[in-house]
């Protein structure tokens, strides 16, 4: 496959340094379409892996969907342009970019629940450093609402226990995804996630406004969370898809994860293999 998407070796750089970075306008009006139309199909006809969360007073929403392009034929197109995976890919400097998960991320207007600290890995079936997110958004999103991400977390060689987080892990234990992964009945010793906001000036927090058009990308071992708001004017609909390169690879951990796209459609992996050798159970989206 080609490449069509204008990247800098410069920005390629700052990704692997900083973990993450904003591409301003890189998607085009067809594929700014799809993804408006697609968090709607999937939002007005939920499907059986979609969930909606309110915080603990019951007010605000989220509309939490994984793998809403296996059921959103906008979504599916949208990945099928290709042009993600390629951002995915490059971005890793990889020969290649295969689908691990997507997700939306549908917040209502009003009040807006944030999300809390936390980092992907241990949600995940995957390990290693070739995991990318490519977080989209089909509202204008104010920085406060918008992901912020530690600066060079990826770099730290850490999996934390996603339970606590100071205690803010509500809305993800309400939801279906908070329950398969059974939060409270976790067994790997591992440390828990530092109490971010309250010591904001210890850690380096990048943030963003962030237009529909721009793509966040990040390393998915980066630690991150999303603001929330009391009254905000418009909903937040994001839509964040997990690439993985050849090398990374696919582990059972002992704890419950979130099923990757090659547990969706029955593959059977074994634990340790690299993504690069099933290209059939993690579906390439780009390829040099
Ligand atoms: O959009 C959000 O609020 C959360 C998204 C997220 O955690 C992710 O893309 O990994």
């Amino acid at each position: 496959m080609s490449s069509r998407v204008e990247l800098t070796e410069a920005q390629i750089d700052q990704y692997q340094r900083d973990g993450a970075i904003l591409l301003k306008g890189i998607l085009t009006p067809e594929e700014r379409q799809l993804l408006e139309q697609g968090v709607e199909e999937s939002y007005t006809n939920p499907g059986k892996r979609a969930t909606r969360a309110s915080d603990q007073s019951g007010e605000g929403e989220t509309f939490l969907e994984t793998f809403p392009a296996l059921r959103s034929p906008s979504l599916q197109q949208l990945l099928d342009v290709g042009r993600i995976p390629e951002i995915a890919a490059r971005m890793m400097r990889a020969p290649s970019a295969q689908l691990i998960l997507d997700q939306i991320f549908y917040k209502q207007k009003g009040r807006i629940i944030p999300t809390p600290w936390h980092q992907d890995t241990p949600y995940l079936k995957v390990r290693g450093d070739d995991m990318v997110r490519v977080w989209v958004t089909a509202d204008y999103s104010p920085k406060e609402l918008t992901l912020k991400i530690v600066r060079g977390s990826h770099r730290w060689n850490v999996i934390y226990d996603p339970r606590l987080g100071g205690g803010q892990n509500e809305a993800l234990k309400k939801s279906n995804e908070g329950k398969m992964l059974s939060l409270s009945n976790r067994t790997a010793d591992a440390p828990v996630v530092p109490d971010i906001d309250r010591y904001a000036d210890s850690f380096d927090i990048l943030s963003w406004d962030v237009e529909p058009g721009d793509a966040l990308v990040f390393n998915g071992n980066m630690l991150h969370s999303a603001g929330g708001a009391d009254n905000h004017p418009t909903r937040r609909r994001a839509y964040t898809s997990m690439w993985g390169g050849p090398q990374l690879q696919y582990v059972i951990p002992p704890d419950n994860a979130i099923p990757t796209l090659a547990d969706v459609n029955g593959f059977k992996v074994p634990s340790g293999s690299m993504i690069g050798d099933y290209p059939q159970a993690f579906p390439i989206g780009w390829q040099a």
